[in-house]
Order: structure tokens, then C-alpha cells, then sequence
């Protein structure tokens, strides 16, 4: 979220934490009978029932296979799944629907356009470059695309706050620049990356720009057509909606001219053995039955994100950050791994003499969720020569309450380890 959106947000009414809350059956248990803190939310967030009801009112009522049955039952579930393709379109101002593939999330996102895009166009002389800050989805995809084209993949280095060199950046990004890829936010750290300042370094270059939103889009109101990228990647389930569903956009005349990449039911118009004419966009690049009550359950998360003041919930989430950032670090041996300016709300972390893994098991007996291990951004751990880190990612459902809960819980793992 920009300053400004910030500032805007700050004079609007608190946000109603408790009343979201009761939106959120999951969050109302105990574990190890403690109540459950859930501080896990970029590895994946919890579902509103208003999602858990649409998906479960399309199960009970519309299920159908879609864009093939006249019968009322398939044209419901036509209907129902090509209506959150819309709302997807307009939840990220792509300007049109023919730009919202379905995948089952950001790493198949990111695949389709690497065997697609990248196999068709690349190859020696050509270079991607990404971040060291990356997350494995959007680094093995470009190795593997490299293997098979000849092109190179290069990577800017990072910095001990945890952001992006951007003077390294302006020195790799050049001529021989195809696609830049990178992460709109890190999982890892939570640096929240300068888009603005990449993109204009990639299109001076002539190349192409993917984002991985999978952290962007839950934190920030995204706009494509504004961001200036070609490729936007996100996962359904990081966003209040199921698993198994995310999003492709990519700008519409790239789309256009990219070659399927897997083949299949409904990504053609006529088949032959001498022939096939391939399907418009966006079902080109969908092949096979989609998961249609995933993209019901995204249609759902949409709308309540929608209907939720979002700006509020953004501020709540910084607030939180801001709250826990100082709660954690005043921790005798806490050290905070990543401490850019601009962050969304996840706080990575070691504790002296503790083993992440180790904090992980005591603060869940404790009752809180939090994620330990790699984050699967193992050149990140590798930078600060660390084998993992604990971390701590919110939602607007969190309070400060579970923070605090947390670093009781932290505070208990130093006197047993000390
Ligand atoms: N990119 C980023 C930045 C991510 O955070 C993740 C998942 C992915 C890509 C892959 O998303 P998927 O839905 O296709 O799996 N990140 C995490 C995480 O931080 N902890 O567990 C999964």
C-alpha cells in the first residue's frame, strides 16, 4: 500500500477487528487447549464463511461440468465460474476477462508463462533476470526454461535490510534483458519491492516484466494496468479463497500470441488428427476441467474483500506490523531478519540459542501458528547464512492480543533452551 493509500486510510474509523473475526469460523478453536492464534498467513490464509457457503452452495446445488452442458445445472456452473473470471478482471483492473487465466496458483502461473512465452521466444544471447529475494516458484521455472533454450538467468543481489540492489539492478538490466522477474512481495521477509523503479528499468531496456503477486495481492489493492508489468501471478488461497485456484494475467496481445501450453478439453475449437485450432482467451491456456469450485470460492473471497473496507484492514495490518516489530525485537536474543522500509506484515526471525524448528514446536504447544524453515527462499536463508528462520505473518482478522501471546510464548523458548 502506497503512503498516501496510508495516510487516507489513518483518518477512516478503527477497524472493527472482533467483528471480522466472526467472519472467520477457523479462528474460533483451541489447540493443545490454548486458543488458536493463527500467525500463518502467507503460507496460507483462512476462509470466511461467506467463502466456505459459496463453495458449499455450488456443490450442493449448481455442480455441473461447464462450458459444455446445455442442461440448466452446467450453465449454472458456466455461469458461476466465467462470473468470478469477471470479478478477478475487475478486483485487478485488467481490462478484460480474456486476461484472467485460471491456474491452480502462482507456481503453475508462473510455469505457463515460462513454457509458453519463454519457450517460444528465448534463446542464447537472451537473459531473465530475477532477485535473490525470490521465492523457489519464481526461480526453478526460469532454470528449467533456461536448460531447455540456451538463455541465462542472472539475479541482482540483495541487501542486509533485505530489498533489492538497485544499483546492482540498473548494471544487470540491459539489452540482452528478455523478462525480468520478480517478487511484488518477499514471503520471506516481507519487503514490499520498488515496482515502479524495476519496470521503468526493464522497458528502458525493452524487456518484459512478471510479478509474483502470491504476497502482493493479499496486502494491497493491485492494479494492473497501473503497476506496468506484462505478467501478474497470484494464488487463490493466500487470499481468503480455496486452494487449488489462481491467477495468470498477462496483458492481452502477449496472450494473444503465446502458444498453448498444455493441450486438452476446452482449449480448442476443432480437433482432427491433421489439425487443431486452438481456443480464444482465455481458455487456451486452460486445459481440462477447471476447478470450478475454487474459482466459485475465489468469485466469494472477492466480494467479501469488496464488501470489507479494505484500506481499514490494510492499516490494521500495518498497525500490526508496526505492533509486533517492536513487541518481538524488545526479545533478550531476538534478531529480526529483514528490516526494509517498506514491509507488509510478516516479520521473520531468529532467537539466540534456539533452532526455529524449536520455537515452531513451543509456540504451537502454546497455541499459535506460526511458519518455520526456509520459506521456500533458500538463496535468502543462504544470504544471511542462516539455515531457517521463525516467522510470523498476519491477516486483518489478528490482534495484537495473539501478538503478544506470541512473545510469551518466544520468552518461555529462551528459558527452556537457556
Ligand atoms: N511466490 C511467493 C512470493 C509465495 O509466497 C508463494 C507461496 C508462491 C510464490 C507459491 O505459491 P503457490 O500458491 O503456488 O504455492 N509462499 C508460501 C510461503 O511463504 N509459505 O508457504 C507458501
Amino acid at each position: 500500500m502506497s503512503a498516501a493509500r496510508q495516510d487516507a486510510a489513518v483518518s477512516r474509523p478503527a477497524f472493527d477487528v472482533e467483528a471480522v473475526r466472526q467472519d472467520f469460523p477457523v479462528l474460533h478453536q483451541e489447540v493443545h487447549d490454548r486458543p488458536l492464534a493463527y500467525l500463518d498467513n502467507a503460507a496460507s490464509a483462512q476462509h470466511p464463511v461467506q467463502v466456505i457457503e459459496a463453495v458449499a452452495e455450488y456443490y450442493r446445488r449448481d455442480h455441473a461440468n461447464v462450458h459444455r452442458g446445455v442442461h440448466q445445472l452446467s450453465q449454472r456452473a458456466t455461469a458461476a465460474f466465467e462470473g468470478a473470471r469477471e470479478k478477478v478482471q475487475r478486483f485487478i483492473n485488467a481490462a478484460s476477462e480474456r486476461e484472467i487465466i485460471f491456474t491452480r496458483g502462482t507456481t503453475e502461473a508462473i510455469n505457463l508463462v515460462a513454457q509458453s512465452w519463454g519457450r517460444a521466444n528465448l534463446g542464447p544471447g537472451d537473459e531473465i533476470v530475477i532477485t535473490h529475494l525470490e521465492h523457489h516458484a519464481n526461480i526453478v521455472p526460469w532454470q528449467m526454461l533456461c536448460e531447455q533454450t540456451g538463455a541465462r538467468l542472472r539475479v541482482i543481489p540483495m541487501t542486509a535490510s533485505g530489498e533489492i540492489d538497485l544499483e546492482a539492478a540498473r548494471e544487470i538490466i540491459g539489452s540482452a534483458t528478455r523478462l525480468l522477474a520478480f517478487g511484488h512481495v518477499s514471503n520471506a521477509l516481507g519487503t514490499i519491492n520498488p515496482v515502479e523503479e524495476l519496470v521503468g528499468l526493464a522497458r528502458a531496456a525493452g524487456a518484459l516484466v512478471l510479478l509474483d503477486g502470491a504476497q502482493g495481492v493479499p496486502h494491497m489493492r493491485v492494479d494492473v494496468q497501473a503497476l506496468g508489468c506484462d505478467f501478474y501471478a497470484f494464488s487463490g488461497h493466500k487470499m481468503f479463497a480455496p486452494t487449488g485456484i489462481g491467477v495468470l494475467w498477462g496483458r492481452e496481445e502477449l496472450l494473444r500470441a503465446m502458444p498453448p501450453w498444455q493441450g486438452g478439453g476446452d482449449m480448442i475449437l476443432a480437433v482432427s488428427f491433421e489439425q487443431t485450432t486452438y481456443n480464444a482467451l482465455p481458455w487456451k491456456f486452460e486445459a481440462g476441467t477447471p476447478h470450478i469450485a475454487g474459482g466459485v470460492g475465489l468469485g466469494a473471497a472477492i466480494d467479501y474483500l469488496e464488501r470489507l473496507d479494505f484500506d481499514a484492514a490494510a492499516a490494521w495490518e500495518h498497525e500490526l506490523l508496526v505492533y509486533g516489530t517492536e513487541v518481538l525485537g524488545a526479545i533478550e536474543g531476538l534478531k529480526i531478519i529483514g528490516t526494509a522500509p517498506r514491509k507488509a506484515a510478516v516479520i521473520s526471525f531468529v532467537l539466540d540459542g534456539v533452532h526455529p524448528h524449536d520455537i515452531g514446536t513451543i509456540v504451537d504447544h502454546a497455541g499459535v501458528a506460526i511458519r518455520t524453515g526456509h520459506h521456500c527462499a533458500m538463496p535468502v536463508m543462504e544470504y544471511y547464512g542462516l539455515p531457517a528462520t521463525a516467522r510470523a505473518s498476519f491477516a486483518f482478522y489478528n490482534t495484537k492480543a495473539e501478538i503478544d501471546r506470541l512473545a510469551a510464548a518466544l520468552r518461555q523458548a529462551r528459558e527452556v533452551f537457556a
